[in-house]
């Protein structure tokens, strides 16, 4: 007999600081006009194009984001950083992003009735690793205490569902009996925030899921996994080359390709057909329709992008309720916004209820989740 899996808890960690457009867009423009000013020479011979002001009202129009948390603010809205200060810490320290998966995770424990001890298997997944060994999950198991056996993945926004699926598998298969996915998301640390066309789109925030047998399930609060489907494609048109090779090749150490770059129209026009078809043909694979679905808890990376997906499944405009937004608040926190999304906006589902969890992201790679509340 086949186990059934569940997601029994979720839990959300922000950092306190938050920068709202108009903050982001003053220290933007002041170092614009520095710039040009500094270039006005050269932009008055016409060798240089002298560099645009941005505008919040551009910015909620354009991405539906009206401010974002960050680690850290000072260097941010500093024009001589524009980068997070995020001091080094020792290694007997607790890192950032354990610090961001440990507080996100203790309140996924509390949600589902569990405790660390309870819980064998880590999966830790971001769009952005602060570094490759030793694996960050297996320095939140040890400052958790959990048991068993941890590791770190990463595919872009994706990361919020990949994990998903391994967990469930591996629970399935008896290879783990309580799994942890943690998406420590500091994306403030990949942003080039000299960039008009993207320095507003990104915020920082932690998340967590505990994913257990139905069987097993404490939790009042727990979502069936009825089904995951995963899909990758690969494009360049999100993309980051920041990498342990930067160094080895000094002259273009610190170009901007070094850090997240898009082609921000491409991706809107491509996502939306291939993300709308995914989750309307995993819902068919499990017999049900786009209209049967109560909530979409979409990846957060864009207004406008989230209301045609949702549009173009259900034949018309989904209510706010039917697809959360949570952008306007958190802006896109990479893999953690989906499941914001989902933990913010599940406790009104009935028993019986079903919800779709759909991460879209940069690869490209989409995962959906079809959930059905216990
Ligand atoms: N302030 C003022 N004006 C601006 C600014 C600014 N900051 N930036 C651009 N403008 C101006 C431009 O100059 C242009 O004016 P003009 O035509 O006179 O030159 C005008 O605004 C329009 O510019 P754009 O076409 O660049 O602006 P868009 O309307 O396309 O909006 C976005 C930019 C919001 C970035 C939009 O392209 C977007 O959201 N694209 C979707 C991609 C995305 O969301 N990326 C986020 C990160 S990646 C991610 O989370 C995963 C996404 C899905 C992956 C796909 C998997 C299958």
């Amino acid at each position: 007999m086949s186990i059934g899996t569940a997601i029994t808890g979720s839990g959300v960690y922000t950092p306190n600081n938050i920068i709202t457009n108009e903050e982001l867009c003053h220290t933007f423009n002041a170092w614009v006009r520095r710039e040009n000013e500094r270039n006005a020479d050269a932009i008055a011979a016409g060798d240089i194009e002298p560099l645009r002001e941005s505008s919040p009202e551009f910015i909620e129009k354009a991405s539906g984001i009206k401010q974002r948390h960050v680690h850290d603010k000072t260097g941010l809205l500093d024009i001589d950083r524009m980068c997070p200060n995020v001091p080094d810490r020792p290694d007997d320290e607790m890192s950032v992003q354990c610090e961001f998966a440990v507080n996100a995770a203790r309140k996924a424990l509390a949600a589902a009735g569990r405790v660390a001890e309870d819980v064998d298997m880590i999966l830790l997944a971001g769009s952005n690793l602060q570094r490759l060994y030793p694996a960050i999950a297996m320095e939140v198991q040890h400052y958790l205490g959990a048991r068993g056996f941890a590791y770190d993945l990463s595919v872009g926004c994706s990361s919020a569902t990949f994990p998903i699926q391994i967990a469930s598998d591996a629970l399935r298969t008896g290879n783990a009996t309580c799994a942890l996915v943690v998406n420590p998301e500091m994306t403030t640390g990949h942003m080039n925030w000299r960039d008009r066309d993207s320095h507003f789109i990104f915020g920082d925030a932690g998340t967590a899921l505990v994913i257990e047998p139905s069987d097993r399930v404490q939790s009042k609060d727990a979502f069936e996994i009825l089904g995951t489907k995963l899909m990758s494609k690969f494009s360049s048109n999100i993309r980051n080359n920041g990498g342990y090779l930067n160094r080895c090749d000094p002259e273009h150490q610190f170009d901007a390709n070094k850090l997240f770059y898009q082609q921000g129209r491409r991706v809107f026009k491509d996502v939306v057909p291939m993300a709308s078809k995914f989750i309307a043909k995993h819902l068919e694979t499990l017999g049900l329709l786009p209209g049967d679905v109560t909530r979409f808890w979409l990846h957060q990376a864009n207004r406008n992008m989230n209301e045609l997906v949702a549009k173009r499944l259900l034949g018309r405009p989904a209510t706010p309720t039917e697809a959360p937004l949570i952008l306007d608040e958190y802006a896109n926190t990479a893999s953690a916004g989906s499941i914001i999304a989902f933990s913010i906006h599940h406790d009104d589902l009935r028993v019986g209820d079903i919800g779709v969890l759909c991460s879209f992201g940069a690869g490209y790679s989409i995962g959906s989740i079809v959930l059905r509340r216990l």
